[in-house]
């Protein structure tokens, strides 16, 4: 009775504490068959499980799966049936959705989940989620039938670097309510523990975590997981994780009735990070009912069939997804508003489960997981674009739909990262390059971006979120009106409307870059808004600067300062140290990497000719011999790999005694100086730069 009263109040809460929804769209059953017609307003609702009387003729139509429901829907009546209470509860989410999309229609329902665990992983790095926002979540996920949240923000202390610390009192507080609220939304509160940091393989360390599972049983968690992600050392050894999950399992889970089986991420949690024996180990060794965690070939990636064969061979059980999408914690300037797509949709028999790793920006992050809950629900039939749209409506109020629409699809690329993922799709309009009526398209943008701001009261909880970003849109938008300006001002020869746009486009750029976001004070990472990156945004840079070059071709001399000086201008160089010449040496030595020769090649003189421009993108500079148009890459090779603007671009700055320049690397563990080596080749330094000559050919 108590029990039963707790939940209806907090349940009541979350729905108070919840975010608005706008017009919910109808999910994708698995089984819909309509027989015309529509429910009518005064229709009485029956409701029961599996094996109640008042739905008893109904046995044999309810899916014979956990989850499941069957819907029954008359002109007089709607009859809902759980095959269990979680099947009941999303029965009651499916019609909800259904009378907010319209009227519901006349048929019959079978619907159950592809998948049995659907969650979303609280497992990034950066700002923890707010204790409102978490409950905003549990509510959202309810609705869309995920049924896991696990906890294991990197930067809560309790969690990771003081995992052997109780939680004070009012953070344990907190965490009793989530677990509750989580409950009254049929999501199982997850809490992780993070101890491979500092672990020793003692007695002292076992007891340390059983103790402090113990204290979090006792505040009302009913479900727990070890990482062991991202650590080094001691900590890594696959006997010893295998062995406290299995003294867990027997210390903890067996002597308590009602606690889940035990959840793990291992060390090597991606296939690339695969080493000797560590995964068949674990699957061999740890009870079978533990259930691993697996990011997929690469830290961030999408999953399909071979790739879950692979690793449940190694564990000898269906691995637990987590997937690092569209966590931004790595990219964290991006926010991924685009389309989910890209995990098979054969996998479902395959995965104990499917977890997705958002943005420390829980509104934003609503996009994706809709389409992620859309397709743990029901796989085989997950549409991305479908599900995309579907979530638009649901997150955002009817009359802000379109602009939020722009909005969402102008953020859809990460860039170039060290984890390789891109994402298609972005500014769709631009995908064949410069649109027809580019002002037009500029101006739609930018009016979006306003709207939205100004519409803030009508979605709080999103706009405050994504507004730095409508801010990076905004000016985007102006910054393309400049540059058409500027090219219908050098059309008419008018020197002086040229260069006052080009200066305002100047400052502007400027603006956006200092535009930030979570600026709030403890900021653990704070964002320096990005927008359209994949086309419009190097279409914007590409456009100016060739605009500025025909300026100055066509022979105006009116205002050249207001041009910034370009260090070193697009050319082509001879690339020189200590006298000795950058030299590609194929095809005499083929695959040989680039030398410093001291003679001038006089029979292929373009092996010591360089190619240097700038990166419209981000200001670096590429370099290309001339000889077999290869770009040198950041291991002084020519690159195998494909040209990437973060790994095969340098920044070159003046020495400090102001001759010659030194050049540096994007990204190298950090030795990323240039110098010389051993061998007359290019070699790497952390403080120790060699001084280059740049000299341009003749
Ligand atoms: F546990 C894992 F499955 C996992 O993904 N761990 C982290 C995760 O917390 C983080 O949000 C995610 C995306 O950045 O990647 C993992 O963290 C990394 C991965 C790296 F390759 C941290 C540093 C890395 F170099």
């Amino acid at each position: 009775m108590f029990k039963h009263t707790l939940t209806t109040m907090l349940s009541a809460l979350c729905l108070t504490l919840s975010a608005q929804t706008f017009t919910y769209p109808t999910p994708q059953f698995h089984e819909w068959e309509c027989t015309g017609g529509t429910v009518g307003a005064t229709a009485t609702i029956v409701e029961g499980v599996k094996g109640d009387k008042a739905v008893r003729k109904y046995g044999k139509q309810i899916p014979n799966r956990a989850g499941g429901y069957l819907i029954v829907a008359t002109p007089e009546r709607i009859v809902l049936v759980g095959h269990d209470s979680d099947g009941l509860f999303y029965a009651r989410k499916s019609l909800e959705a259904m009378q907010t999309a319209g009227e519901v229609p006349c048929g019959t329902i079978r619907d159950w989940p592809s998948m049995p665990d659907r969650g979303v992983i609280e497992g990034f790095y950066g700002n923890p989620y707010s204790h409102a926002e978490r409950l905003r979540l549990f509510e959202f996920m309810g609705r869309q039938k995920m049924n896991v949240f696990v906890y294991g923000p990197k930067d809560d202390p309790y969690h990771r670097t003081h995992w052997r610390d109780p939680y004070p009192a009012d953070d344990a507080a907190r965490i009793s309510e989530l677990a509750a609220c989580a409950a009254a939304n049929h999501v199982q509160f997850v809490w992780a523990i993070h101890p491979g940091l500092d672990i020793r393989w003692e007695r002292a360390d076992s007891l340390a975590i059983l103790h402090k599972l113990e204290a979090m049983y006792s505040i009302g968690v009913r479900a727990f997981c070890v990482f062991f992600d991202d650590i080094g050392g001691e900590g890594t050894r696959a006997e010893k994780q295998a062995d406290l999950l299995n003294y867990l399992h027997q210390e903890f889970v067996a002597r308590h009735k009602d606690v889940a089986p035990l959840m793990m991420c291992p060390t090597q949690y991606n296939k690339g990070w695969t080493r000797g024996d560590y995964l068949t180990t674990l699957g061999q060794r740890m009870h079978p009912s533990v259930r691993i965690m697996w990011t997929g070939n690469t830290v961030v990636d999408m999953i399909d069939k071979a790739d879950m064969d692979w690793i449940n061979a190694q564990i000898g059980r269906k691995a637990y997804i987590w997937l690092n999408y569209p966590v931004t914690d790595y990219c964290i300037d991006h926010l991924l508003m685009g389309e989910t797509y890209g995990n098979g949709l054969d996998i479902a028999p395959l995965v104990s489960g499917f977890c997705s790793n958002p943005m420390e920006y829980v509104e934003a992050s609503k996009v994706s997981l809709f389409s992620i809950a859309d397709y743990a629900w029901n796989t085989e039939a997950y549409d991305q674009t479908a599900s995309w749209e579907r979530a638009l409506s649901a997150l955002v109020p009817p009359a802000l739909h379109d602009d939020f629409r722009v909005f969402c699809e102008n953020n859809v690329d990460l860039g170039p990262t060290g984890h390789g993922l891109r994402r298609l799709g972005e500014s769709p309009e631009w995908a064949a390059g410069e649109p027809a009526d580019a002002a037009a398209w500029f101006a739609r943008l930018g009016q979006s971006a306003s709207r939205l701001l100004a519409a803030r009261d009508q979605a709080p909880e999103m706009i405050d979120e994504i507004a730095p970003w409508l801010k990076a849109q905004r000016i985007t938008a102006d910054r393309g009106l400049l540059v058409i300006a500027m090219r219908q001002a050098l059309q008419r020869n008018d020197s002086v409307a040229f260069t006052s746009a080009y200066q305002t486009y100047a400052t502007l750029t400027e603006q956006s870059r200092a535009l930030r976001s979570r600026d709030f004070e403890g900021s653990i990472k704070t964002a320096a808004p990005v927008t359209a990156t994949l086309h419009v945004e190097p279409w914007l840079r590409a456009e100016a600067k060739n605009l500025e070059k025909a300026y100055r071709t066509a022979g105006h001399q009116y205002r050249l300062n207001v041009f910034p000086v370009q260090l070193i201008p697009d050319g082509t160089y001879f690339i020189k140290v200590d006298g000795r010449y950058l030299t590609d040496l194929t095809p005499q030595t083929p695959g040989a990497p680039a030398k410093f020769v001291a003679e001038r090649d006089t029979i292929n003189p373009q092996r010591q000719e360089w190619t240097i421009e700038q990166c419209p993108a981000n200001g670096r500079y590429s370099l290309v011999c001339n000889q077999a148009r290869r770009y040198l890459n950041e291991v002084g090779r020519f690159g195998s790999n494909p040209y990437s603007e973060l790994w095969n671009t340098y920044t070159i700055s003046k020495a400090p005694n102001g001759k010659g320049y030194l050049i540096r690397n994007a990204q190298n563990g950090g030795t990323a100086w240039w110098c010389t080596n051993e061998t007359d080749g290019l070699g790497f330094s952390p403080d120790k730069p060699a001084v280059f000559e740049i000299i341009p050919v003749n």
